[in-house]
């Protein structure tokens, strides 16, 4: 006899949504899991600008289009992601083909342009957007990243793009997100960020915390921090692309075919502890999002160690739910 499953989504139903990063492939391929156990999806590359808008005026919203109606087929919500990001944004929106810059100016009619018609088409259905992804440097240093918008718009491109969203889509909650949003350094500036944004009238209404976190760290009461930090300045949280690595940071091992029983029993235990502590803050978390949905499929793979598999996910290769996932269901 087999065990009954319980339902991620169902069992999260009173605390926040559950979400998972889905491509056009793992809509059909991962399609019982989906249904199953989750309530929320997010484009894992399908939103991006390069995927929509590889050349000038160009559009393809085939893949978005194609998540976007398994979404509402299935009455699940969907978070666009993202919109402003230095990474996987064609290159002829900074530089034309003789390789010189392209004037602030004519950079912002694109990102408006961009902004209008894709926002603009999935009004209806997509409720959160990563307006802003990524915009922080990771040197203690300095503060912003010196990316392709800082240089064309200015230190007020960010401020100006929530405008812009806000002005598209009002109804639209708006999100500025990052990684290795738990480490001291990085977190304050992200807060102090948000909160000199939010001091001006500028429409941020959440915080998205990527939470590509590993075995070895962050540690409870770092991730306990930043949830603590974010959530003063009355914004929303958002755990945007959740995964666990089973590699400590140190461990360069590429010859695993399959994780051993130690990373099995260590990864069950940090999604225990950390799915407690989201529990704790459900009136600031609204939504959990897993970058990927079984460990078949995951953009770990290869990252950041090339040629490495990782196991990160609460479903394993054959789409069996692993003891990871039940204990973030037994509480
Ligand atoms: C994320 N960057 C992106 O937001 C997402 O769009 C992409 O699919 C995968 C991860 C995370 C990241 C990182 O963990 C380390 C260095 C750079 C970026």
């Amino acid at each position: 006899m087999t065990q009954e499953i319980p339902s991620l989504a169902k069992v999260y139903g009173d605390f926040f949504a559950m979400g998972a990063a889905v491509n056009r492939r793992t809509i059909d391929t991962h399609s019982e899991l989906l249904k199953t156990h989750f309530n929320s999806v997010t484009a894992e590359n399908e939103m991006k600008f390069e995927s929509l808008h590889r050349t000038r005026g160009d559009y393809d919203f085939s893949s978005a289009d194609a998540i976007v109606d398994f979404a509402v087929a299935n009455g699940m919500k969907v978070r666009g992601h993202t919109l402003v990001w230095h990474n996987q944004t064609p290159k002829w929106v900074f530089e034309d083909a003789d390789g010189h810059l392209v004037p602030g100016p004519e950079v912002e009619r694109i990102q408006k342009e961009h902004m209008e018609t894709v926002m603009g088409r999935y009004k209806d259905v997509v409720y959160a957007w990563d307006v802003v992804n990524e915009a922080i440097s990771d040197s203690d240093d300095e503060f912003l990243r010196n990316s392709p918008w800082l240089r064309a718009l200015g230190e007020g491109f960010i401020g100006d793009a929530f405008l812009r969203a806000h002005a598209i889509a009002p109804d639209a909650k708006l999100f500025y997100n990052d990684y290795n949003e738990t480490q001291p350094t990085k977190r304050d500036k992200i807060y102090r960020l948000v909160k000199q944004l939010r001091s001006e009238g500028v429409p941020v209404h959440g915080i998205g915390m990527q939470g590509h976190w590993g075995l070895g760290g962050p540690s409870v009461s770092e991730i306990r921090e930043a949830v603590e930090l974010y959530s003063s300045l009355g914004v929303e949280l958002q755990v945007t692309e959740l995964d666990i690595s089973v590699f400590e940071f140190e461990d360069r091992r590429t010859d695993l075919k399959s994780p051993t029983t130690e990373m099995m029993e260590r990864l069950a235990q940090r999604y225990e502890e950390i799915f407690a502590l989201f529990r704790e803050y459900k009136s600031s978390i609204t939504g959990v999002t897993f970058w990927g949905i079984a460990d078949d499929s995951t953009w770990k793979d290869g990252f950041p160690v090339r040629g490495r598999k990782d196991w990160p996910l609460l479903f394993d290769v054959n789409h069996e739910p692993k003891a990871a996932f039940h204990r973030v269901v037994n509480f």
